[in-house]
């Protein structure tokens, strides 16, 4: 069974060698394909040394900043033109530990989609202040309760998706690209009655890079979650 790990990036120089070659570590069946976004800092041309005579590395180059959700997009298709089984989302910033991947993989032996989720008992999250971790927690309590969705944490961008999954999902349906993007394609994955699981996981802020989360994106991401509701259902 082959896995392939995805990983947006913009703006990412100090953490994409160490965190590809950690992945790569774990096993042979595991790929990582880095998605970036024309990164000012270099983040691209430093994945594409490391692809050059290593197989398992695979680089997309997109034009200019693109969003997240349009990125994860691009790694569902380029999976979907190859031969994976397992596809694997995750940062690049170290928030999503890699030592979690053989457990994540390991899930979907039973399960659609598995989350690595900072919410359920064993999870958590490091060195974030309140005010961070008030924003997460709002976002989720949001978008569970407008959706009906039992997952704990929906916004959760560390996942793994069985091949079938994406197969499935009308990839081009889908309409959130920042962080919503994660709460669309899991409330489709609910609506198409997918088994979905959860494992916890430690979320540690990054150290290095700076982060891309703004106000604007917390904003636009609570109107697309009010844009599924009224789209699928009845208030
Ligand atoms: N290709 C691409 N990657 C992106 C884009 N925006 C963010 N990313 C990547 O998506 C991942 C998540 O972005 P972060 O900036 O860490 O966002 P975050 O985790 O919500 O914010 P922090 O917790 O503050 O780090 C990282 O690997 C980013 O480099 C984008 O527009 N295009
Ligand atoms: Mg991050």
């Amino acid at each position: 069974m082959k896995a392939l790990v995805f990983i947006p990036t913009y703006n990412e120089r100090e953490n994409i060698e160490p965190l590809t070659m950690q992945i790569l570590g774990l096993g042979s069946s595991i790929s990582v394909l880095v998605i970036d976004d024309n990164s000012p800092d270099g983040t691209g041309e430093i994945a594409d040394k490391l692809a050059e005579g290593e197989p398992r590395i695979s680089v997309l180059h997109r034009q200019s900043k693109q969003g997240l959700g349009t990125a994860c997009i691009a790694g569902f298709y380029f999976a979907l033109a190859a031969d994976f089984d397992f596809i694997i989302e995750m940062d690049a910033d170290f928030s999503h530990d890699p030592r979690y991947l053989p457990e994540l993989i390991g899930a979907a032996e039973a399960a659609d989609v598995i989350v690595g989720s900072r919410y359920v008992r064993g999870g958590g999250v490091r060195n974030w202040g309140v005010h961070r971790k008030f924003l997460s927690r709002s976002a989720n309590f949001f978008a569970r309760k407008m959706l009906d969705l039992r997952v704990h944490d929906c916004t959760s961008g560390f996942r793994c998706y069985r091949r079938d999954v994406l197969e499935k999902l009308k990839l081009d349906d889908i309409v959130s690209n920042g962080y919503s993007f994660q709460v669309e394609v899991l409330y489709r994955c609910k609506l198409a009655g997918l088994k979905i699981v959860e494992i916890p996981i430690i979320f540690v802020d990054r150290e290095k890079g700076k982060s891309k989360m703004s106000g604007d994106e917390i904003i636009k991401g609570m109107l697309s979650v009010f844009r599924l509701r009224s789209r699928f259902k009845r208030w």
